[in-house]
């Protein structure tokens, strides 16, 4: 069978080589007397990069000359991982650049590991956002991903002793060869000040100014030749900046302090569903809308309709831009694109609230309540004086049109009020309502239950603004990039249409071609087993089952009922060590928030729970329990190939989508799922026989709370339960400190185990018990994993944003569309 990665073109690697001798040369200012393999990696990133140069720049021209509707994607977070390797896939030259470099005697899988994740997020938000952006390029959609680039990414675990520590992400202290700067293109961005009125119109006066220093990043299109943009804000203090201070002759203070400033693009927050209320949040988030959408508006005025010297018809903006909203941290869009078309513009309110209304769109991505956004009216007061003025006006008309559908209903009113007059705060997701034309969920069942519970009121008022698009994730980073060997053996009809995996069903029968995903599926184990044994000095089994929960830890998705069920097979085998179990390596990986404790002594407790198993020698390789650390999307693409089995358990109603789950699918794992967030529908496109569900539906969660849940009560009836749960609150796993997990127990029994994990236990033991009964016939284990990629075909990106452009911003996807070469 030819690799469907094709074969190098010899004219092709001499040019390469020659490519890459002269970036050497010329822009790393090396040789190979002295050149490290850094140094060999940058000359590869600019010989990779050139082929982009011309794409990108046609790319514009052409978006230019047809005068495209442009997608713009506003995001506080584009967890992009590596570009190396993803841009030669897609821009299809990694043969050629494969064969130069073995010609020039150097390592490329070596090289490739030196890069840097860009880790501007912090879990399925961002790396959605990043799908997106593959997708969309690849669909030949003339988008534009805005948001902010952090000197710091998501931070750097380390495990110490078993507990999770933080470092710095320092990404770009060895540069970027990625990204270019624009500074032609920086922006002005106001904060504080007061609002005045001059002749009827408002005035934003007395402001601080900081600028916004645009970053672009070439995102390529798989094999059409588009290269759209990824553009990135940084702050930069202008040069006068506190210029009462330069002029009292304090020089040095004033520098410095110059540098505070350029604190706002310093850091990601680290938080995954949760939201912190730091003032420098909001200020972030300011900063992220207001560059983009004046460079949104800038570009519209630029644009060919306009280039005649005809007056700006702002009628047509909506026609031009569709803006899209990853959750509610950009909602200040709605504000800010208000301001900008009256105080700048100078249209008139309705003229300018249906232009915003019309372009914007909001997606969102939690039902979580501790994630919902509510931002205090005096930060606004001080902050954004102006945009505190718009948003209450946009409040009076929405809430008189509440009134209008229901006159004697002021309950309503006060609950659908954007500005809770109790609490002092704007309700930033009812801000991103009321402005959009459209809102979204992220998988079916959470669009229903957005309907049902969080936005009820708003479904209620206008329906039809309420969709589902069910998220996805870009086959080619999670298939094709990261499963190679898998990759070749499943021809190739299916990467710009997912659903042509569905014909592996005719493959069920042919035994030579399980065979071979058998044995694909365990190279890739061995190779995982090899990173345990190098990183971790664990050996593992590579024929054991590979059971992999890997996530941002919170107490929802329940990493520590897969911790239960752990302690559960440990006690099995002490208790009748000759009796066959089936083998299993488990591996948890995932970053807790810093200063959410709970998540940082469940893994410690994952960490102290291996300790004791790996070094039992009664249970030798039969079990093992590996922490991963520091798990990010480039140790995610070395995951997902060797999982046999996927951990998607939190609580029915609590993951939204979750995405993860898609990944492993896709590369053929079995899931033991909760019928939650896009497992739902994982379910429905596989078939119940190929899938482990179990635990508590959404309906069966709500009647247990309304019956008042008591977690006592399984404990009390589940033996297993029970000395799982003693174990921990004896000390068992922490004989140095036998109090340390006290306070994890105390939240399974004392404090209403808000998580139901206790009354989901025994279906999911129950359930892992099916799955080690499958298991046992490896043939069997392995059709079902064909099934399962064969049914993966939904959860594309593709079919995601093809629907996002067919339904919200009215443009026309199409795979087919070539620039030419
Ligand atoms: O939609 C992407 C991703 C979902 O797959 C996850 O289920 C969901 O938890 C995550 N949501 C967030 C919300 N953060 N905020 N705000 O990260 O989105």
């Amino acid at each position: 069978q030819i690799s469907i990665r094709g074969l190098p073109m010899l004219e092709n690697v001499q040019a390469v080589k020659k490519t890459f001798n002269r970036h050497l040369h010329f822009t790393v200012v090396k040789d190979r007397d002295v050149a490290t393999d850094r140094d060999y990696y940058n000359s590869l990133a600019y010989t990779v990069r050139d082929h982009l140069v011309g794409r990108w720049i046609r790319t514009h021209q052409h978006h230019f000359e047809c005068d495209v509707k442009r997608i713009y994607y506003l995001s506080m977070e584009f967890y992009m991982g590596r570009t190396l390797s993803n841009t030669m896939i897609n821009l299809g030259i990694e043969n050629d650049i494969d064969e130069a470099l073995y010609e020039l005697g150097l390592n490329i899988e070596e090289l490739e590991e030196l890069e840097d994740d860009a880790a501007l997020g912090n879990g399925g938000l961002g790396r959605l956002a990043a799908c997106f952006l593959d997708s969309m390029a690849t669909l030949g959609l003339a988008s534009y991903g805005y948001g902010l680039r952090y000197d710091y990414g998501i931070f750097t675990q380390k495990i110490k002793d078993g507990f999770q520590e933080e470092y710095p992400d320092d990404w770009l202290r060895y540069g970027n060869p990625w990204e270019i700067a624009r500074p032609e293109f920086l922006l002005a961005v106001n904060f504080h000040g007061k609002v005045v009125e001059e002749n009827g119109k408002k005035k934003w006066i007395d402001t601080d100014v900081i600028h916004a220093m645009p970053f672009d990043t070439p995102i390529p299109g798989y094999n059409n030749n588009i290269v759209n943009t990824l553009r990135l804000w940084s702050a930069k203090a202008p040069g006068k900046f506190n210029f009462q201070l330069f002029n009292s002759g304090d020089y040095i203070k004033a520098v410095a302090e110059q540098s505070l400033t350029e604190n706002i693009t310093r850091v990601l927050y680290p938080n995954d569903n949760f939201t912190e209320g730091k003032i420098l949040r909001l200020k972030q988030e300011y900063f992220l809308v207001s560059a983009s959408l004046q460079d949104i508006m800038r570009r519209y005025k630029h644009s060919k309709s306009f280039k005649s010297g005809k007056k700006i018809d702002f009628s047509l903006f909506a026609e031009k831009a569709a803006i899209q909203l990853n959750d509610t941290h950009p909602a200040l869009s709605v504000a800010e694109l208000m301001r900008l078309l009256i105080d700048e513009e100078g249209l008139q309110w309705d003229e300018a609230f249906n232009i915003t209304n019309k372009s914007i769109a909001y997606t969102n991505h939690t039902l979580l309540p501790e994630a919902l956004e509510r931002w205090p009216i005096d930060i606004f007061e001080t902050l954004l004086p102006r945009h505190l003025q718009i948003i209450t006006e946009i409040n009076l008309h929405h809430l008189a049109n509440v009134r209008r559908k229901w006159p004697n209903d002021e309950e309503r009113v006060k609950r659908m009020s954007i500005v809770e007059d109790e609490h002092k705060v704007v309700n930033m997701g009812y801000l991103s309502i009321v402005g959009s034309h459209v809102v979204n969920g992220v998988a079916q069942l959470h669009s229903d239950l957005l309907k049902a519970t969080l936005f009820k009121d708003f479904y209620e008022l206008s329906p039809e603004k309420f969709q589902n698009k069910t998220n996805g994730i870009t086959p080619r980073r999670w298939i094709l990039l990261c499963n190679p060997d898998l990759s070749d053996k499943i021809g190739e009809n299916w990467i710009t249409n997912l659903d042509g995996l569905k014909q592996l069903r005719e493959h069920i029968n042919n035994e030579a071609f399980v065979r071979d995903i058998h044995r694909v599926k365990l190279e890739n184990k061995q190779r995982l087993a090899e990173l345990f044994k190098k990183d971790y000095g664990v050996q593992v089994n590579p024929a054991s089952l590979f059971d992999v929960q890997v996530k941002r830890i919170h107490e929802y998705k329940r990493q520590l009922l897969n911790c239960l069920h752990v302690i559960t097979l440990y006690n099995r085998i002490k208790d009748d060590p000759t009796a066959p179990v089936v083998p299993r390596t488990i591996i948890i990986g995932g970053k807790a928030a810093p200063g959410y404790m709970i998540a940082k002594k469940i893994i410690k407790l994952i960490n102290s729970v291996g300790r004791l198993i790996n070094n039992d020698p009664v249970i030798g390789d039969r079990l093992k329990v590996i922490f991963l650390e520091n798990y990010r999307v480039s140790l995610a693409e070395k995951i997902m190939p060797a999982a046999d089995l996927s951990e998607q358990i939190s609580l029915a109603g609590l993951e939204a989508s979750g995405t993860g789950n898609m990944k492993f699918m896709l590369n053929g794992a079995m899931t033991i799922g909760t019928l939650d967030g896009a497992n739902v529908e994982m379910d429905e496109e596989v078939g119940r026989e190929n899938i482990f569900i179990f635990g508590m539906t959404v309906d069966e969660v709500d009647a247990l709370r309304a019956k008042g849940y008591n977690s006592q009560e399984y404990y009390e009836r589940i033996p297993e339960l029970k000395k799982a749960i003693d174990q921990i609150r004896d000390g068992i796993f922490s004989p140095e400190d036998p109090e340390l997990f006290s306070d994890i127990v105390k939240c399974l029994l004392e404090w209403k185990d808000h998580y139901m994990l206790l009354a989901d236990f025994e279906s999911y033991v129950k359930a892992q018990k099916r799955v080690d009964d499958l298991f046992k016939n490896q043939t069997e284990w392995t059709k079902k994993c064909i099934l399962n990629i064969a049914a993966s075909g939904k959860f594309s990106s593709d079919r995601t944003i093809s629907q996002y452009a067919r339904e919200i911003w009215g443009v026309e996807p199409n795979t087919a569309h070539k620039l030419p070469a």
